[in-house]
């Protein structure tokens, strides 16, 4: 018998031998009933948790029942028991936004990375570190919007640095358009602004290679344009 077991041990360790703890888990557990989990990419202790939203009512974002996902937003929570977080949500879509169905069998998950295909040929890839998390390598496109506040009147000054392509409107008005598959590429534009808030669009994607994009503003009395500040951007 005591031979027996210790053949037994000894094929548990060979077998083991070289997995990881983080292998072991499954990171659907508890993403059913009242769990409140979700399966996204996020490192312990770390600041961003990037996951699916299927639902704006569920606690944690996800619910493995649901058919349909939102979009992948960067920020959420395990175990609580109401809906909070779930910020910067990043959607899928091609020519519109709009709930994507999707099925488990097309989902690949573990500690610090999700990947989703959908039907449409939209693959989603979510990645973390402790600081910061990215929704892809490539193919994959941001849509800004919100309200600028502009601090006086004149006419101010706009640039986009950028790889690939990135459009900025304000006020429904295409002030910058560096559109176009292309290496790291500045382009600038103008428009006359009165003191205080202006609707803004900013429109971003990246086809393969790098990714880059940076948003400056120049004053209607400066000489040198400086990046946008996040206290000038609002969401309402
Ligand atoms: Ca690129």
């Amino acid at each position: 018998m005591r031979k027996h077991i210790l053949f037994g041990l000894l094929a548990l360790a060979l077998l083991s031998c070289g997995r990881q703890p983080a292998d072991q888990v499954n990171v659907f557990n508890g993403t059913d009933f009242a769990g409140n989990t979700y399966p996204g990419a996020v490192v312990p202790f770390g600041a961003v948790q990037l996951s699916p939203d299927t639902d704006v009512n569920t606690t944690s974002g996800y619910h493995y029942r649901h058919d349909v996902i939102l979009g992948f937003s960067h920020t959420h929570l395990s175990g609580t028991g109401c809906p909070d977080l779930g910020d910067f949500l990043v959607t899928p879509g091609l020519d519109v936004v709009e709930p994507l169905p999707f099925s488990h069998q097309d989902e690949q998950a573990r500690p610090g990375y999700y990947k989703v295909s959908f039907a449409k040929g939209i693959t989603a890839e979510l990645t973390a570190t402790p600081h910061a998390g990215a929704p892809a390598a490539d193919h994959f496109a941001y849509l800004f919007f919100g309200y600028l506040d502009v601090p006086a009147d004149g006419v101010w000054s706009f640039a986009l640095r950028d790889d690939d392509g990135a459009a900025l409107w304000v006020d429904g008005i295409c002030v910058v358009d560096n559109d176009g598959i292309h290496e790291p590429a500045e382009a600038e534009g103008t428009i006359p602004l009165g003191k205080g808030l202006h609707y803004y669009k900013l429109m971003y994607f990246d086809d393969e290679g790098g990714q880059e994009l940076a948003w400056s503003w120049k004053a209607p009395e400066s000489d040198r344009y400086v990046p946008v500040p996040a206290k000038s951007l609002y969401f309402k």
